[in-house]
């Protein structure tokens, strides 16, 4: 078999410290790399002074890490500010907090080149490289220039947007190119791939060859959807270990006679989260009867501070959730309750299994795995109730959810009724086939069709040629 180099921004293996409390995607990765060999490439998350090139190379938990230190000039620049300030506003809708700055491009290109110039005597000929995420788009191109002739793949966690979006971008043109010198593009969603192809088709002069193929820039690519999931299975068990159940116990004791609503998401503006607090306040003030039986719990890590729209979004969101405990609150009874700290995985599905309702209402989501995360850790004999986002990826699989536009409170509102007084027996329903879903494209078979996918392109060198 062949081995498996994956690439990301951060490496964060699941050991040692923190173990229980790495994201979805680090574990998703991490288990790709156990089952395959190979090595996890990228950045340690530290900054040196000036960059060497020096590679930490570490073995945690049957994963082979090797990460590189940066310059405070490549996070400003390159994480901070293309990835960050750039790609992610724009590929979410936001392109009235979108900056472009020179700097900002100078620097992505000079982090894709460092990465790829310190990767590059790592690589043997039939490895297959797999990168992920908008942080790296230009990888391929820096590898192919120092000669790599390998397959390499490219997945995006986030949407492509519309055609529209993307011509917004200076040297738009140039990005895309790039995802020409892969030789497979993997996206979400079907709505992200047809965005990706209507680009390359009307814009870029490019040609869809059959469903599978566009070719543009001299060159072809394979592309296909492939809808990233969790190890459900894992995690349902996660949600009955001891852990779990005295995190279940403790909640269920602070909300007794209560039902309680969740929402877990990164302090992040495409996760809806004021829409949210605001679609919550809707449900208040229209349902003075239900009120003071349910209580809403907002888990909110803070993420990229070093941003300062996530400085202002955090701001807002004390005061949103200040303002309406202030409005609505009891002497016994607050009726958000808001925090923004890290959780341990096992913890986390307590919390979700005492949860009557998960509420997931990103404006913007590539995927959202914490959807199917609150999915696998319900009782299957008395299950809570989804109410999803229509513009999550996750609505196109679970559609048994109650879903609901974020920008709307009155549908917030109107899910959050419905969900409270749903009976068991049409809980159980929906439940069932939610889970069914979840187990089936889980995380393994995303890595498995991606990887072969990858590995059955049919040689390497096919992808440049005209
Ligand atoms: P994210 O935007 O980070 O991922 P998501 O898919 O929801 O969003 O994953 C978040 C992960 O972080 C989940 O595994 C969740 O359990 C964990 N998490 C969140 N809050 C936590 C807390 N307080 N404590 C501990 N863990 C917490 C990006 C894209 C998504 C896409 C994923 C994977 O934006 O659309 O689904 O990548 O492709």
């Amino acid at each position: 078999m062949n081995r498996l180099i994956v690439v990301s921004n951060r490496v964060n293996p699941p050991g040692g410290r923190g173990e229980q409390s790495v994201g979805g995607l680090a574990m998703a990765l991490a288990a790709a790399l156990r089952e395959y060999s190979g090595i996890w490439f990228g950045w340690s998350g530290r900054t040196t002074p000036k960059f060497t090139g020096q590679l930490q190379v570490e073995r945690v938990d049957g994963v082979t890490a090797a990460t590189i230190d940066l310059e405070p000039a490549d996070i400003d620049e390159y994480y901070n500010g293309y990835a960050n300030k750039t790609l992610w506003p724009l590929f979410h809708y936001r392109l009235d907090i979108t900056a472009y700055d020179r700097s900002f491009g100078e620097g992505y290109d000079r982090v894709n080149r460092r990465f790829a110039e310190t990767l590059r005597p790592l690589i043997e000929p039939d490895d297959l490289v797999w990168i992920h995420d908008y942080h790296l788009i230009p990888m391929a191109r820096e590898l192919r220039r120092l000669g790599v002739k390998n397959r390499i793949g490219f997945f995006l966690h986030i949407p492509w947007p519309a055609h529209q979006l993307v011509v917004t971008l200076p040297r738009h043109r140039q990005l895309v190119q790039a995802l020409f010198d892969y030789d497979l593009i993997g996206f979400q969603t079907a709505e992200y791939l047809q965005a990706f192809a209507e680009y390359v088709t009307s814009e870029a002069g490019g040609k869809q060859l059959d469903e599978a193929h566009l070719s543009a820039f001299g060159r072809t690519v394979r592309t296909q959807v492939f809808p990233i999931g969790i190890d459900a299975a894992e995690f349902a068990q996660i949600a009955k270990s001891p852990a779990a159940r005295r995190t279940y116990d403790i909640m269920t004791a602070h909300t007794v006679f209560r039902q309680m609503i969740v929402g877990v998401d990164r302090l992040d503006y495409s996760k809806g989260l004021e829409e949210r607090f605001i679609g919550f306040e809707r449900f208040l003030a229209g349902n003075p009867d239900m009120r003071r039986e349910v209580l809403m719990l907002q888990i909110a890590p803070l993420s990229r501070e070093g941003v300062d729209t996530y400085q202002e979004i955090r701001s807002r969101l004390d005061a949103l959730s200040g303002r309406i405990n202030g409005e609505f609150a009891d002497i016994d009874w607050n009726p958000v309750r808001y925090v923004n700290k890290n959780y341990r995985r096992d913890e986390l599905a307590g919390v979700y299994r005492a949860a009557r309702v998960g509420l997931v209402t990103p404006l913007r989501d590539g995927m959202n795995l914490v959807a199917k995360e609150y999915v696998a850790a319900q009782d299957p004999d008395d299950p809570g109730v989804l109410v999803l986002s229509r513009f999550a990826g996750a609505a196109n699989q679970l559609k048994a959810a109650l879903i609901v536009n974020p920008n709307s409170p009155e549908e917030i509102a109107e899910a959050l009724k419905q969900a409270l007084s749903m009976d068991q027996g049409e809980r159980i329903r929906r439940w069932r086939t939610l889970y069914d879903s979840v187990r089936r494209e889980d995380v393994s078979s995303w890595r498995d069709t991606f990887v072969g996918a990858l590995a059955d392109v049919p040689t390497p060198l096919a992808a440049l040629a005209s």
